[in-house]
Formats: structure tokens, C-alpha cells, sequence
């Protein structure tokens, strides 16, 4: 099948890097939701979206579930805070506490029940068809990709997103009732910030400190 993307010419393409590069400087995690209602039609085009990214042997060894059901939220929330409570009160090393202090995290996770939604990514550790087992290749790659593009294309219609792990994640599977071979990838609550919403000051790492050339 014949392929023609697109083509623009290189002044068109720095400007264009440009604008998506401010774009992207802008986005950030937000842990603090507020309740304003969201269009789920333009979230579901977001994973559509995600669902586009490259796959080993395009295998898509991806499942992203839409929770917004309180009932369920309430019964993810409650198991990620004792998954959370272990890991802050004795899994998480000494120095991983203290790298997490900037971010004034703990296990209280309010935003499950109080985001307009979650979005449950699972990854496919193997697939299935009639005759059983089948392979997948690369499926860490391959859904990290994905949730790249998810993000992205989120916080290109103004949302705001977390990557949470509450891990282990077992019991997300559980809730959600996914087949064995799927495993929980990463909870990623969205919606619009809350009013009063802050995040630490971060800087990013400047793209000297990034990019090595070889020319
Ligand atoms: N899962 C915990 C701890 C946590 C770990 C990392 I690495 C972070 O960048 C942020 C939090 C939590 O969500 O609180």
C-alpha cells in the first residue's frame, strides 16, 4: 500500500516543531481535579488516538478501560490506598521518600473518586485466539508508546492527566474483571485542574543535557 504523508517544507517545519514544542512545555501532572464535566466523545478520541501508536509485530497489546462509575472508582480507591499505605510505610526506600517530598504525595488518593475519570491502561503480556496463547512482542515499548500518544493527545484538547501507579496493580485487574492475560500498565485520572490547583516548580532538563550528536 502506497504511503505519502504530509510534506512541508523546512521553514514550515521549524516553525511547526516550535509550536508543538511550547505546546508540550506546558504540560504537566495534576494530582488536584476539579468537577467541571468533561466530553467523554473527545477522551475516547484521545485513546483512539493512543490505540494508533506503533506495536511490536502490531500486535496492540493494549486495553484502556473509561471508569467513571463511582461504585468502581470507590472500589479502586480504596484498594489503592492500601497498596499505597504499604508502599509509604515501608516498601518505598528511605531515599525514594525523600525524592518524593517535592511532590507532597501520600497515600490518600482522593482524585480516584473525584476526577471525572480514569482511564485503567493494560498491557497484554500475551494474546489469545482459538487454538490458545499467541505472542506478543515488545509490550512495554509498545503501551509506553501508546500512553505517550494518550497524554499527549489529552493535553492537546486541554485536559490534564496523572501517571499513577499504585503498585503492585493486581487488584486493578480484579475490579475491572480483565482477562488473565492482561496486566495492569498505569491508572491515569483526568479532567480539567481544580481552581486552587498547584504544581511543584519543576524544570526540565535542558536539551544540551539530553541530545547527544553525532555528526
Ligand atoms: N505510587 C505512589 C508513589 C509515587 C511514586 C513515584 I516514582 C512518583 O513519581 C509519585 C508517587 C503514589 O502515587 O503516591
Amino acid at each position: 500500500m502506497k504511503y505519502h504523508p504530509e510534506r512541508f517544507s523546512p521553514k514550515e517545519m521549524l516553525k511547526r516543531s516550535q509550536d508543538f514544542l511550547e505546546k508540550m512545555e506546558t504540560r504537566r501532572s495534576v494530582r488536584h481535579f476539579s468537577s467541571d464535566e468533561v466530553p467523554m466523545d473527545a477522551v475516547v478520541n484521545c485513546i483512539a488516538a493512543a490505540g494508533t501508536a506503533p506495536s511490536g509485530a502490531h500486535k496492540q497489546p493494549w486495553t484502556f478501560c473509561l471508569v467513571t462509575d463511582p461504585e468502581i472508582r470507590k472500589r479502586i480507591r480504596f484498594a489503592a490506598e492500601e497498596e499505597e499505605y504499604r508502599n509509604y510505610n515501608g516498601r518505598m526506600s528511605p531515599e525514594w521518600m525523600k525524592d518524593l517530598e517535592p511532590f507532597g504525595t501520600n497515600e490518600i488518593k482522593p482524585f480516584i473518586e473525584n476526577a471525572p475519570g480514569l482511564i485503567v491502561v493494560f498491557k497484554h503480556s500475551y494474546g489469545t485466539d482459538e487454538s490458545g496463547k499467541t505472542q506478543n512482542y515488545y509490550v512495554n515499548e509498545s503501551v509506553g508508546i501508546a500512553v505517550g500518544m494518550l497524554l499527549t493527545a489529552l493535553h492537546e484538547i486541554g485536559l490534564v492527566a496523572l501517571t499513577h501507579t499504585p503498585s503492585p496493580m493486581k487488584f486493578l485487574a480484579e475490579i475491572l474483571e480483565r482477562p488473565e492475560n492482561e496486566r495492569a500498565y498505569l491508572n491515569i485520572p483526568f479532567g480539567f485542574p481544580s481552581d486552587n490547583c498547584e504544581v511543584p516548580n519543576l524544570k526540565r532538563k535542558p536539551i544540551s543535557d539530553i541530545l547527544i550528536k553525532y555528526s
